[in-house]
């Protein structure tokens, strides 16, 4: 352990506990040429909210040094211009004193930073909170602030023997945290200063390796690059693009360390951040307020990761066993003729369909709670219709309140508007912005009163359109017009001195004003919970109206939501890029402890392609929530929409998932009583294995079967990796798939050493 955590030198002083200790450093260096001996890849950026010339970077005692890409605010693609000299100072820790869970400690910041509102007195306190659970908080001691309202374990106590130890470095404060057994450095905060200013707190860690995943929600590979990567955490909705800010927010990485241990990192914090990763390899987390609230997870194994993190955050709610089978949507079933048409030609082609769901199209002027009484004027006669085949049937809910309408002709916002659930602007009046039916005010699901309201509303509308759950989509929540129809005002929360690298660049881009004022809170800390906590109150809702376990789908996510409901990854497009995306998005949220998700099968924006289409379901039989979904206006995609052949391979995809539901179930129960995945990537059952850290084009459910999936145009067959051990067609099991239609879909995964084949081949003889 000794010289691998930088600065930290000298010998153990006041050790809390046997495994703590206070280490005194050598005298700090003063800043200047001496530290700037810092190699491109581990120069942490010195000027994180502006470009700063040569003369302004060394103002602040920083190195300056015109290298490979950049320049830019950090956010560039190379090495920082201006960044810290080694052993810059900031806060400096004193008074070391062991607690009844582990230890605390004064900070004191000792050198001005340059953010407005540094805060001068930080209290650090770990806490040992189980063997493979540590849990660190850096808090303003003299004023409250705000923290992120997700109940975590209550722990007291110390944990009596834990798989890490920690080091606390004195000046500059720095934190490392090891594993026990073997000494691996997992964390260690001296490699960068710390800064607690109101709205920018930073941190920095060095990385064991660079294998890293998680940080969602992004369109990214299942290991995130290392090169200089921002990932910007504020939900927004947006169509997934690579690099920017999508709908959800899991401010969690998982790392797998030489030898094939791995850890995991959580930093409870709601604000808008970027963490940024750079090839030392080190991590840089940079949030605009809040508190710095940290849990690490030693494992060892990644399994183990995941669990430890679900411990904390919840584990995943049981979905009911229907909500499994595959689900039909699109934008533009306009009228409950057209929707029923769609089961009728689904039965007529033998396809299976468990839900059908209908997007905006039902409603009464775009507005929730209403149906159009022309187009869907049978509509509580339909669904009751759809029960009685077996079907279940789900429908769109935004959280946008239309407000435009006369007093007494809309109750939702009547009966809001009087029991104060909105969220309000800076003159106290509920926000306006605009979303679909014009108009609307935005529900605060921060407030208790709005989930009775919220209850009472869904109840009402149950009560004539007896539903079996609820997909609620625009709820980052989005908003068409910038903050609200009057604008934002001019205030800091409005415009932080730090701005993330949010897509629009401005926090309300998108979205309603940062400075709006919620139940618990500002909108500027509250953001993105809007998705979680509008999840808690449909799922609380369902629950109490339907008396059943609730099915709840929605696009805006945070840590902790798998609790409560599932995910789709919204407006993909219909291309081979965004199924290949897929995977890794499916794979992630299954780490992020919401295993029910699934994209948009054959895609959303755009017109799919038949061949597409049929890759996309093939792949699709393997999310676990299967729904095909698709834009108003696009080509038809359901599966009968397709050639015989086509529709055959459609068929047998959908047949195979069938066949595996009872497994499938189990898989879910697992996650629900035991904190484990469903679809899994690689990795966690062959950590052992590096080859497998990085698979993302391949996918399992639980531990023993492996999906190789056709993800590009044009191809019969795939390769894809097998780990050592004895794998086995699952074509081969059971009865023989049928023959039909030629082979127009066939495909085959194909290894050196093994060989297996693909189940879904529309034809076995073509192996
Ligand atoms: O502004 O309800 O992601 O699935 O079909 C678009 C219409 C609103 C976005 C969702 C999409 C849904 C669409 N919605």
């Amino acid at each position: 352990m000794a010289g691998t955590a930088g600065a930290v030198a000298g010998p153990p002083l006041a050790a809390a506990a046997a495994l703590l200790a206070l280490l005194v450093p050598a005298a700090a260096r003063s800043p200047g040429a001496a530290g700037c001996e810092v190699p491109p890849g581990g120069r942490f950026d010195c000027g994180p909210e502006r470009l700063l010339s040569r003369a302004g970077c060394e103002a602040r005692g920083c190195c300056y040094e015109p290298a490979g890409p950049g320049p830019g605010p950090g956010s560039g693609p190379g090495p920082p211009w201006c960044f810290f000299p080694r052993g810059y100072r900031s806060y400096r820790a004193e008074n070391l004193t062991a607690t009844a869970s582990g230890y605390s400690a004064g900070l004191r910041r000792v050198a001005a930073g340059f953010l407005p509102g540094e805060v001068g007195s930080l209290r650090l306190d770990v806490a040992m909170e189980t063997p493979a659970r540590l849990r660190f908080t850096l808090r303003d001691p003299a004023r409250q602030r705000y923290e992120v309202p997700l109940a975590t374990p209550r722990v007291s106590g110390r944990a009596a023997s834990t798989l890490y130890g920690v080091q606390v470095s004195q000046d500059p404060f720095g934190l490392v945290v090891y594993r026990q057994r073997g000494g691996q450095v997992l964390l260690n905060t001296t490699v960068a200063p710390l800064f607690f200013a109101d709205q920018f707190l930073q941190i920095s860690t060095s990385l064991p390796s660079h294998f890293i995943s998680g940080l969602g929600e992004h369109l990214t590979p299942l290991v995130l690059d290392t090169a200089w990567t921002r990932v910007t955490l504020w939900n927004r909705d947006m169509a997934p693009v690579p690099q920017v800010n999508l709908y959800g927010s899991h401010p969690f990485y998982l790392g797998m360390e030489d030898g094939g241990s791995a850890h995991g990192v959580f930093l409870l914090n709601s604000n808008a951040m970027d963490v940024l990763l750079q090839p030392s390899p080190a991590l840089t987390w940079r949030t605009t307020g809040g508190i710095l609230d940290f849990y690490v997870f030693l494992g060892p194994d990644p399994k183990s990761v995941v669990r430890q993190y679900l411990d904390v955050i919840g584990f995943p709610f049981m979905p009911p066993y229907w909500g499994l089978g595959f689900h039909l949507c699109r934008w533009g079933y306009s009228s409950t003729d057209i929707t029923r048409q769609v089961v009728a030609n689904m039965t007529a082609a033998r396809f299976p369909l468990d839900v059908q769901w209908n997007d905006l199209d039902y409603m009464d002027a775009k507005r929730d709670f209403t149906f159009n009484k022309k187009s869907f004027k049978d509509y509580p006669e339909m669904v009751r219709d759809f029960h009685r085949s077996g079907l279940r049937y789900i429908m769109i809910v935004d959280p946008g309140i239309s407000s435009s309408g006369p007093p007494g002709t809309y109750k939702p916002y009547d009966e809001g508007l009087k029991r104060g659930v909105f969220i309000r602007n800076a003159t106290g009046q509920p926000l306006i912005g605009k979303v679909w039916p014009g108009p609307t005010a935005f529900p605060d699901f921060t407030n208790p009163e709005t989930h009775e309201w919220w209850h009472d509303m869904v109840k009402d509308f149950h009560d004539q359109v007896p539903f079996d759950g609820m997909w609620i989509d625009m709820n980052e929540p989005s908003n068409f017009v910038e903050g609200s129809q009057d604008g934002c005002p001019n205030n800091s929360l409005e415009q932080p001195p730090y701005v993330p690298g949010v897509f629009g660049g401005r926090l309300r881009a998108g979205t309603i004003c940062a400075s709006s004022q919620q139940y618990l809170s500002s909108h500027y800390n509250l953001h993105s919970l809007y998705g979680l906590t509008e999840a808690i109150a449909s799922h609380d809702a369902l629950l109490r109206v339907r008396g059943k376990r609730p099915f709840v789908i929605s696009r805006s996510t945070f840590a902790g939501h798998g609790r409560y409901a599932g995910h789709w990854t919204g407006d993909v497009s219909s291309d081979w890029e965004q199924l290949y995306y897929s995977v890794p998005e499916v794979l992630l949220f299954n780490l992020f402890g919401v295993p029910l998700v699934g994209a948009d099968i054959c895609g959303f924006v755009g017109d799919t392609s038949e061949e597409l289409c049929v890759r996309w379901t093939q792949l699709g039989a393997f999310y676990p929530f299967m729904r095909n979904h698709n834009d108003h206006g696009t080509r038809p995609q359901e599966p009968y929409a397709f050639s015989p052949a086509a529709q055959a391979a459609m068929r047998n995809a959908l047949r195979l998932r069938y066949s595996l539901l009872p497994f499938l179930y189990t898989l879910f129960h697992r996650a629900h009583s035991a904190g484990e995945t469903v679809a899994r990537p690689l990795f966690l059952e062959f950590p052992q294995d590096p080859n497998t850290w990085a698979v993302d084009r391949q996918l399992m459910w639980g531990g023993g079967l492996l999906i190789t999936p056709v993800l590009e145009a044009g191809k019969t067959k795939v390769s894809g990796y097998f780990p050592a051990g004895t794998w086995y067609s699952l074509a081969g099991v059971g009865a023989p798939l049928p023959r039909h239609g030629g082979l127009r879909w066939p495909h085959g995964l194909h290894h050196p050493q093994q060989r297996a084949v693909d189940p879904l081949a529309s034809s076995p003889g073509h192996h």
